[in-house]
């Protein structure tokens, strides 16, 4: 593996190294998370706000034997068109490296190559987390196992709400992550701003969390931080209408044996339809916001 694993986009390397403001984002959600073509268009609008904001995007994926640190607009289509698309984590990384195809990084495959690039800020739509009916299925995100153990801070709109919230909340004070509402006292549910639950701490503002995020990697605690952006009040969706979505989804997948890391996509495909793509808009929505959130963030943390 001549020059490593790591092959950054020759912007993102000059940022780094310079100490401007880097955002990474993920390439699940574009190859895996949401249909062609909306989903070529998501990847080239969030790279366009992060650079809006002042920053410089890098979206993660795995190509030709190499983490690829931002990606240029062919990989970008690439990416968006090519079928059979990994879905890579922590656990396959080497594998499908070693394999040479092309690779979708989720939040636990992101997490860890933003931190070997040296990026500390990611913006996703919204982790995974405990699944409902986890206590038989075991069906828990290893997005929460990887938000436990690298320091990087994930925007992202809550959790999906496709997941046991409430477990998925407990799960993450046992892993020690912060879990910080912006804006708001409640942990947000994807589609929706609202899901009853309460977060542990609140921030209003860039600069708050910008301040928290770098005591929180003095002390080297060694987690993740979680910045919980609910999606703009005009995007949100109705509970009642995506609580039925959902609880079809699920009847869906579950008569036709999706299991393992099939059931997140199937689910928000499903969803997808039977909500006619009013769960798509609000999806794109959520995650443009996170991007923006996040690119003020990392601009925050370089005036500090
Ligand atoms: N946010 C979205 N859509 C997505 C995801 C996040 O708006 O598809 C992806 C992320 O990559 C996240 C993954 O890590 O869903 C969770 O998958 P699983 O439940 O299989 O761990
Ligand atoms: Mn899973």
């Amino acid at each position: 593996m001549t020059g490593g694993p790591l092959a950054f986009q020759p912007d993102v390397s000059d940022a780094i190294s310079a100490g401007r403001p880097v955002v990474a984002l993920e390439s699940t959600i574009i190859a895996h998370g949401l249909p062609r073509p909306q989903n070529l268009e998501l990847a080239r609008d969030l790279e366009s706000i992060v650079r809006e904001e002042g920053a410089v995007p890098a979206t993660i994926a795995l190509m030709g034997g190499k983490i690829r640190i931002g990606l240029d607009d062919d990989q970008l289509r690439t990416l968006a068109t090519a079928n059979d698309v990994a879905k890579v984590s922590r656990h396959d990384m080497a594998t499908v490296l070693a394999s040479g195809a092309l690779g979708a990084t989720t939040v636990a495959g992101t997490m860890p190559a933003a931190h070997m690039a040296g990026i500390s800020i990611f913006a996703t739509g919204g982790i995974g987390g405990v699944h409902r009916g986890a206590e038989t299925s075991f069906d828990i995100s290893a997005d929460l196992d990887e938000l436990a153990r690298t320091p990087v801070l994930v925007v992202t709109a809550g959790a999906k709400a496709i997941l046991d919230l409430p477990k998925t909340l407990e799960a993450l004070e046992t892993r020690g992550v912060p879990v910080i509402g912006f804006g708001t006292d409640e942990f947000p549910a994807f589609w929706c701003r609202s899901s009853g639950l309460t977060v542990p701490a609140r921030l209003d503002s860039v600069e708050a969390v910008a301040e928290a995020f770098a005591l929180h990697r003095r002390l080297a605690l060694g987690s993740g931080f979680i910045v919980a952006n609910p999606i703009p009040e005009a995007d949100a969706l109705d509970r009642g209408m995506i609580e039925d979505a959902i609880a079809r989804a699920l009847e869906h997948a579950r008569a036709g044996g999706v299991g393992g890391k099939d059931v997140t996509p199937a689910l928000l495909k499903n969803i997808l339809e039977t909500t006619s793509g009013a769960s798509l808009r609000a999806n794109i929505a959520l995650v443009r916001n996170n991007a923006r959130l996040a690119a003020r963030i990392a601009v925050a943390m370089t005036r500090l």
